[in-house]
């Protein structure tokens, strides 16, 4: 299986996490990049956030799909090749590949190796009948995807629970460019997108009660401890979620209680009390703003599918038959 797995060595993903978070917290700004909170311990917290109460955006999401994922799977058609930009370990990718007819493989592509590892050996055992080529890689940069044994009538991309909400607009538009480009035309793109709602529901679902969100955030600071030789002090941060109108986002931040510095890699960093690092952008969209986004990067929004009180879509997009 390992052999399988296009791999970045270990110590590039160091360096390229360390480049990233000096990057980061260099800045006027502290920002960090969200994609580091999937290590094996960022993994396991988000799996309990997606089980909370309060995070109604993968409970909501499963309902639509098992609903609709039959129709969701006659717009993908037969032998279609399924790219999933993540790692597959969750139910919604089986409520589709259930449905899907003779897909002609299943890549899934997720930059946290031991989920993915683990993920595609259970689907294995799951779907003995399917090629399943996991890539090891970060789907915001362009992926050379395997070639599966049997061809493929199209080419589509799996891209669920509403992550495309962590990118910019800008960034989301060129995610949904490169999606374009890697389905070809006549391609597909099956999306779950966040809808805009009160915000108090928002700022609940990003600071639960229990504070495994903040955990999940906190954990960030723990990570760079644990592979960045940094000496960050997590009693000395605390999580906080706000809901900014004017971007219609989510955003979570780790907040400095005191003046502090710490030491990352050997390089000092000072924080004055209260001064925060961003590490999370939730972008919610409006129906409407979604299809101008999606027309921007070249694809035609074809269907959607919401639950009852339009809290969550699931969105079907073409790319044009001719680019
Ligand atoms: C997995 C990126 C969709 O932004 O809602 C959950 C991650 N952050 N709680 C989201 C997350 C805080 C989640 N996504």
């Amino acid at each position: 299986m390992a052999a399988l797995l296009k791999q970045a060595p270990r110590d590039l993903e160091r360096e390229r996490f360390l480049a990233d978070a000096l990057a980061g917290l260099r800045q006027a700004h502290k920002t960090l990049p969200c994609k580091y909170f999937y290590d094996a311990e960022g993994s396991k917290l988000f799996d309990q956030i997606c089980a909370l109460p309060e995070y109604y955006p993968t409970r909501t999401e499963l309902g639509i799909l098992r609903a609709h994922a039959a129709e969701m799977a006659q717009h993908l058609g037969p032998e279609t090749l399924l790219v999933e930009y993540g790692s597959g370990s969750s139910v919604k990718t089986r409520l589709l590949l259930d449905r899907l007819a003779r897909p002609a493989a299943y890549v899934p592509v997720d930059i946290s190796r031991e989920h993915l590892l683990a993920a595609a050996l259970a689907l294995r055992l799951d779907y003995p009948g399917l090629e399943i080529l996991p890539v090891c890689a970060d789907f915001t940069a362009p992926v050379a995807l395997p070639k599966p044994r049997r061809a493929a009538a199209r080419r589509a991309v799996y891209f669920p629970g509403s992550t495309i909400g962590n990118f910019s607009e800008a960034g989301a538009v060129a995610l949904m460019a490169g999606v374009a480009r890697q389905v070809g035309p006549g391609g597909a793109f099956l999306v779950g997108v966040d809808l805009a709602k009160d915000p108090r529901v928002l700022e609940r679902a990003y600071d639960d009660a229990a504070g495994v969100t903040a955990a999940f955030n906190l954990n960030l600071l723990a990570r760079m401890n644990r592979e960045l030789d940094a000496d960050f002090d997590l009693r000395r941060f605390r999580h906080r979620a706000v809901w900014a109108p004017g971007a219609s986002r989510i955003e979570m931040h780790l907040v400095s209680e005191v003046e502090q510095v710490v030491h990352l890699d050997g390089v000092e960093l000072r924080f004055e009390r209260g001064e925060s690092i961003c590490t999370e952008h939730s972008h919610k969209y409006t129906l409407a703003g979604f299809a101008r986004l999606a027309r921007r990067a070249g694809l035609a929004v074809r269907r959607v599918w919401t639950d009852p009180a339009e809290r969550f879509s699931v969105q079907y997009l073409e790319a044009p038959a001719r680019l």
